[in-house]
């Protein structure tokens, strides 16, 4: 999703209000990987580097618990570079907020589920697309050496790079993975992304992604992260889907570059209306992903946080819409 504004409400009663117990089921595991994005730590990206609990939060543990207890297993964990390393890409990191990414993040993986430590900066950084490559190495090698004897991150190397040069991005992208590697952390996935606000829809049609194909990892664990909406322009803002198979349509070609690459995807964010064309176009999407899961990993559903408010694909317990009209029909295709 990328649109610029955001509601940021600060937390309100409704979120003390106690959880009902759902009756959900569990997924049934089809796919190695499907969770949720748990949103906060990159709110109020004006405000840098921000207060805890005024511009950005660590969203609760309490909806880890909720949603490993349906048997979800990932979570994407937006974060600003700005807030983690603040002097310069080759700096050192902000102490306070790094501490708090770090008992997030154990927290998730303590409960044996995975975290993907995911940079919100479309390819910026301070504002500026990011050309200086090395810089970008050492950041990234700060940041993994933080977690490199733990084999439940996952290093997500930056979200949605859009309007940047199709040759630039395969170069931003092996530099993180170079820089990764670099940290000592060698046993953890890295999920890359294309330019075009790494749509599965274009991915095909969009040079810069298709050359991400020869990047390379010593250590064979690059995933092609891919996002994937089904409202009419494909940038997960409305709550109306397109059809009730615009899902299995749009993420076709890129599955079949998959295959013939012989790499390995999956659909980072991903999102539809609490409406029935919208749940038609979900349970399409996953249908057709669980028809292809030698290429597709998983899926990660935009998205969870406490900051929301009425969002229209809130998964956020116990009343996002998303969780109480969406997350029932998935679990049986997950
Ligand atoms: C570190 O980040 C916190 C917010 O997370 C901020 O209050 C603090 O000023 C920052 N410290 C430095 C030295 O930038
Ligand atoms: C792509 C994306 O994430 N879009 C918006 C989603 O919400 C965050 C805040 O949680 C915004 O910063 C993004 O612009």
């Amino acid at each position: 999703m990328h649109f610029g504004h955001l509601l940021v409400v600060a937390s309100t009663a409704v979120l003390a209000v106690a959880a009902p117990s759902t009756g959900l089921k569990k997924r049934v595991k089809k796919f190695q990987f499907f969770g949720v994005n748990e949103s906060g730590a990159e709110f109020g990206n004006t405000a840098i580097p921000g207060q805890l609990g005024k511009d950005y939060t660590w969203p609760p543990t309490s909806t880890i618990d909720t949603l490993v207890g349906k048997g979800l297993n990932i979570f994407r964990i937006p974060i600003l570079m700005e807030r983690i390393i603040p002097t310069s890409m080759t700096g050192t990191v902000n102490e306070t907020y790094a501490q708090g990414l770090q008992t997030y993040v154990n927290y998730i993986t303590g409960k044996g589920a995975y975290a993907i430590v995911d940079p919100h900066n479309f390819a910026r950084y301070y504002g500026n697309v990011i050309s200086d490559y090395n810089g970008f190495q050492a950041f990234w090698k700060t940041l993994a050496g933080l977690y490199a004897s733990n084999s439940k991150v996952i290093f997500d190397c930056n979200n949605e790079p859009h309007d940047m040069g199709s040759a630039s991005v395969p170069q931003l992208m092996q530099a993180c993975i170079d820089g990764v590697r670099a940290a000592g952390a060698t046993s953890q996935y890295i999920f890359v992304e294309g330019t075009s606000y790494t749509g599965a829809w274009t991915w095909t049609t969009t040079s810069g992604n298709t050359n991400l194909a020869s990047l390379t990892d010593p250590q064979n664990k690059i995933v092609y992260e891919m996002h994937q909406y089904l409202d009419s322009d494909g940038s997960g803002t409305s709550a109306t889907c397109v059809s009730s198979t615009i899902g299995s349509e749009r993420i076709k070609d890129a599955t079949q570059w998959l295959k013939t690459n012989k790499k390995i995807g999956i659909i980072g964010e991903f999102a539809g209306g609490a409406n029935s064309v919208c749940e038609s176009a979900v349970t399409d999407m996953l249908t057709y992903m669980d028809q292809n899961t030698d290429v597709w990993l998983g899926g990660i559903w935009w998205g969870g946080g406490p900051w929301w408010n009425n969002y229209i694909y809130g998964m956020e317990p116990p009343s996002g819409s998303a969780y109480t009209a969406v997350l029932p029909l998935m679990l049986p295709l997950i």
